[in-house]
């Protein structure tokens, strides 16, 4: 192979066949897809693993933490689903798809059932959370519930406390594909409370507990095609949040 053009062409092609082979098995999948494709790793698909930054007290990000086809995985487990759930509209959610998956609160039925090598994602996220801020943070070792929000350009997620609380002390993990987003959040809802934006890019975890436990925060903007245009995707943002629900 001569030169770099060669390289970007096999690149290429190899993640086309692997969006193809996402696709062929999505009709069937049950399972959530994470493997890497066949061949050699794609350039495309570099994560960054290892990196956190503690931004707040209880409050960890993971940027670039999902590999470009964990990404992809999880959109073709979420997508279709949240495809099938009419637009949300009320005081806090405008124009957004939102559907729960995985253990209902006070009941051992499931739902949907959280694919493995997601609550697996959800727990690594988490102890790298809990290293970059130790004594704040703990890990996520039953992630119960999952929250999937797929947002339009238009949509918006207005000011909230989550209802369905974490487990005390225990984080919640979410993360973020597609399109960057604003996240703004305060410790409270007292109005001296400073409010705090983090824009959240494609591939970044956010894990927040302990002193950030119960905070009030929202996500009032998508930046539409924002994400890497080499990441064949159409306007908008998928979140997907796992917490082990308080009983
Ligand atoms: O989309 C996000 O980053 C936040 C989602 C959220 O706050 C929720 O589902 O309650």
């Amino acid at each position: 192979m001569g030169n770099d053009e060669d390289v970007d062409d096999v690149l290429n092609m190899l993640e086309s066949e692997h969006r193809l082979e996402i696709q062929k098995d999505r009709a069937n999948a049950t399972e959530f897809e994470v493997d890497e494709p066949r061949g050699k790793r794609q350039k495309s698909d570099s994560s960054d693993h290892n990196r956190a930054f503690h931004h707040s007290r209880g409050v960890v990000i993971l940027p670039g933490f999902l590999s470009h086809s964990q990404q992809l995985a999880m959109a073709s487990f979420a997508l279709p689903l949240l495809r099938k759930e009419k637009l949300a509209q009320n005081e806090v959610t405008k124009n957004m798809q939102q559907i729960t998956i995985g253990q209902k609160r006070g009941s051992a039925n499931n739902r949907i059932a959280i694919p493995t090598d997601l609550t697996q994602l959800a727990v690594r996220a988490s102890q790298l959370a809990a290293e970059a801020a130790p004594g704040e943070l703990r890990q996520l070792n039953n992630p119960r519930t999952c929250v999937l929000n797929w947002y339009r350009p238009d949509s918006k997620l207005g000011m909230h406390v989550d209802k369905c609380g974490s487990e005390r002390g225990v984080p919640v993990v979410s993360f973020s594909i597609g399109d960057t987003c604003d996240f703004v959040w305060k410790r409270s809802w007292a109005k001296k409370e400073k409010l705090i934006t983090i824009q959240l890019k494609s591939g970044d975890a956010l894990i927040f507990g302990g002193p950030a436990e119960g905070i009030v925060h929202s996500v009032p903007r998508i930046y539409a095609n924002s994400v890497n245009p080499s990441f064949d995707w159409s306007p908008g943002r998928l979140n997907v949040t796992i917490r082990d629900h308080a009983n």
